[in-house]
């Protein structure tokens, strides 16, 4: 029989990286909506992220996106964060808004092309440098709408060229990751589909080569535990893009869809070793908040991670193993399920308050009043969008 108290050491060093662009105005095709407080600038999407971290302790780093985030003075950057109490983490890469990569970037037929996206990463690794992070991470948009419309073979050719030159400047403690996606903003292919071309891309690459998985990113049905059980008996799980999904890359609230299928992964991840100290998985979230208020949006999603890790490790290993092996199908299945419906959140509540934080992050932070102090502050100046 495990116990809260045998839980708490794992549950005192888990820690989930925000995306900076989470803080950001969101919306559909159909209409972006804003919220009074909406940060206008980098440093309050990152005084935003402290927020989550100060009322949760579960936000230590907050990844940034180059160049939704580029400032001048990038070291000045991170100190506005330490004085915030929280630290720049993964620098994301962004070569899919410029009119230039209309047909791809990294894999695009067309070398000059290549070049200036291979250029944008190598800047990316220079801040990072300057910052201090550890991951670089690419998302790329590169695929085709038509059977026939490019040469899929060439353009797989053309990526590893392309990340060898990148990785090759890739420093000793720094990693890249790279992220797969079944498709959007391509309809027909993308260039990195799923876990086993981001696989063969990155093991082709090196050690400090990873792959990203986005939970949104799969096919209705796929059974994302299994990846993740795969990535990490590989070694190669580098970071999760933790998000919910009813329909596409929906970027909703993680858990909020589907909180068992968010139980059944960090059950992977705890059999796998992802939660162990030395691990190499990093946990970020991936989300827009389109109609939600964005600072309890993410408490909102930090706290279901937490929730649902708890509960996953709560799972009676010794038993289950003792199941599994007597082939005890009901057994077995019962001893995950009955972890799944343990009610964590009283313990939860008592082991904050022990370590002086609120029992209800949420409501404390709906009562502090943060919400109409930034909305009475940000007058003037240009709210940022998700994708500015
Ligand atoms: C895009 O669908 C991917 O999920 C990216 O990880 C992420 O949403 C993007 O980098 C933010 O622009
Ligand atoms: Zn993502
Ligand atoms: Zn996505």
């Amino acid at each position: 029989m495990t116990t809260f108290a045998d839980i708490a050491p794992a549950l005192e060093r888990q820690a989930i990286e925000l995306p900076s662009w989470a803080f950001g105005n969101s919306g559909t095709r159909f209409k972006v909506f804003t919220t009074p407080g909406t940060p206008r600038t980098p440093e309050e999407k990152i005084a935003d992220a402290a927020k989550v971290n100060e009322y949760t302790a579960l936000a230590p780093t907050v990844a940034l996106h180059i160049p939704w985030d580029m400032v001048d003075d990038f070291a000045a950057l991170s100190r506005f964060a330490e004085d915030h109490n929280v630290k720049l983490g993964t620098v994301n890469s962004n070569t899919f808004q410029d009119d230039v990569y209309k047909f791809g970037s990294l894999a695009h037929s067309d070398p000059a092309v290549r070049r200036k996206a291979i250029d944008h990463h190598l800047k990316c690794l220079e801040i990072m440098t300057e910052i201090g992070s550890r991951d670089l991470k690419i998302w790329l948009a590169d695929g085709t709408n038509y059977p026939g419309q490019d040469d899929l073979r060439a353009r797989q050719d053309h990526l590893a060229e392309s990340l060898q030159e990148i990785y090759s400047q890739v420093s000793e403690t720094q990693r890249l990751v790279l992220e797969y996606k079944f498709f959007e903003p391509a309809f027909y292919h993308t260039d990195v589909p799923d876990w086993g071309t981001s696989f063969a891309q990155v093991s082709a690459l090196g050690d400090r080569a990873y792959t990203c998985l986005d939970t949104g990113h799969h096919a209705p049905g796929t059974n994302i535990e299994f990846i993740v059980m795969q990535l990490l008996r590989l070694g190669k799980l580098g970071s999760f893009d933790f998000n919910s999904r009813f329909y596409a890359d929906d970027d909703l609230i993680v858990g909020a869809a589907d909180p068992f299928q968010l139980f059944r992964i960090i059950v992977e991840v705890i059999r796998g070793g992802g939660l162990e100290v030395d691990s190499p998985v990093q946990f970020m979230l991936d989300q827009c908040h389109n109609v939600e208020d964005k600072i309890p949006g993410q408490i909102r999603s930090v706290l279901n991670v937490q929730e649902m890790t708890a509960r996953a490790l709560l799972v009676d290993r010794p038993a289950l193993t003792a199941a599994q092996e007597a082939h005890d199908v009901l057994g077995a299945n019962g001893i995950l399920m009955d972890a799944f419906y343990t009610d964590v959140r009283p313990a939860l509540a008592s082991w904050r308050e022990e370590r002086g934080l609120p029992a209800d992050p949420m409501a404390a932070y709906l009562a502090s009043g943060n919400q109409s102090k930034i909305a009475a502050e940000r007058v003037g100046g240009t709210q940022l969008s998700w994708s500015a």
